[in-house]
């Protein structure tokens, strides 16, 4: 039997609704998304890492300027994403300490290096464009926190993706050396960008729940090919060639066809032995140690305060 506040659960699902944060739900439901939003604001946070490396070397002051604001933004993806699944009893501490002791993931795709200015040109492009492929749909999610946060984030991302496309076409209308660049930097970061809508259809134990309850909205297959839909026609204003032989237009199913996608490395960079998991993290715990001091001394402040109120 299901009880009354199940029953109402399921008919705020069913019509489409909304979930807010005082509403009753069942466990799983709550489990899903602090899983699925502390993975996310992680991904924001370890995010800011590949791009920040580049903020002292841009080529220019204007260049300089923009990508600080880019990455100035992820940080308040993270915290925006933080306070979502604050929402749902999770603290921001106990994500922190997962966080940092390594036991909890963060997307596969800021496990990779960015050794050339034409990579902030790539992210943007290739990262924030799949990014915001995945993120649309969640504008929609059924838990209201998080769906009105995304709404927030997306309309950043599609800033991210325009300001990634537009350092590629300079570079590409460039000088050999820097096509070069472009080009190089394109082959790195195509397949893990794909690897970021999660594995295979078949492949995928959170997916069918998570869609029944409609925090996702298309399969993570579904997303991936409507993703590269998105980057043939834009690849080519641009000039750069997508690195797979295997893909071409395929007449009878509408969509593209597209070679094999290395798993077995997904599951190693997952595992922890990407190529930079162990700089990323390293550099997250660094962080927050050296912000004790500032931890320390807000909690002092705060303490002082609140006795002043008193008094
Ligand atoms: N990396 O059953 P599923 C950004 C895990 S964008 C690492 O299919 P689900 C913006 C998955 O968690 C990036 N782990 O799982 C930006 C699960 O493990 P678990 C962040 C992955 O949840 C741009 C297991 O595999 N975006 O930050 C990955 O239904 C530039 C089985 O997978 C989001 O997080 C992966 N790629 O679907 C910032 C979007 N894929 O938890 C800075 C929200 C799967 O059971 C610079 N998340 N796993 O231990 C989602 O939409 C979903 O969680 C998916 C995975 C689609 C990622």
């Amino acid at each position: 039997t299901v009880s009354a506040e199940e029953q109402q659960f399921n008919d705020l699902i069913a019509a489409d609704s909304r979930i807010e944060p005082r509403d009753w739900m069942p466990d799983g439901y709550r489990k899903t998304l602090i899983r699925q939003i502390s993975q996310h604001a992680h991904s924001e946070i370890i995010g800011m890492q590949p791009e920040g490396n580049w903020i002292t070397r841009a080529p220019s002051l204007k260049r300089k300027a923009i990508l600080l604001a880019k990455v100035q933004d992820e940080a308040g993806h993270g915290l925006y994403l933080y306070s979502a699944a604050q929402t749902l009893g999770v603290s921001r501490d106990l994500m922190t300490d997962q966080l940092i002791a390594g036991k909890a993931r963060y997307s596969s795709i800021f496990n990779y290096p960015s050794p050339t200015w034409a990579d902030m040109g790539s992210i943007g492009w290739l990262v924030d464009g799949a990014a915001i492929c995945n993120q649309v749909p969640l504008c929609r999610a059924s838990y209201g926190p998080y769906g009105r946060a995304m709404v927030r984030i997306c309309k950043e991302e599609s800033f991210h993706q325009r300001q990634g496309f537009e350092i590629l076409l300079e570079l590409m209308n460039g000088t050999p050396a820097q096509r070069e660049m472009a080009q190089d930097s394109v082959n790195r970061w195509y397949w893990p960008a794909l690897q970021m809508f999660g594995p295979p259809d078949d492949d995928s134990p959170n997916s069918a729940q998570s869609m029944a309850w409609n925090i996702k909205r298309f399969s993570n297959d579904d997303l991936r090919q409507r993703f590269v839909g998105m980057l043939v026609p834009q690849a080519e204003v641009l000039g750069v060639t997508l690195p797979d032989p295997d893909l071409r237009w395929n007449e009878e199913k509408g969509a593209y066809d597209m070679g094999e996608i290395d798993w077995t490395e997904f599951h190693e960079v997952l595992a922890g032995r990407g190529p930079a998991n162990a700089r990323r993290l390293q550099r997250r715990r660094d962080a927050h140690n050296e912000g004790q001091w500032v931890r320390e001394a807000a909690a002092a402040y705060a303490a002082k305060q609140a006795v002043k109120a008193v008094a």
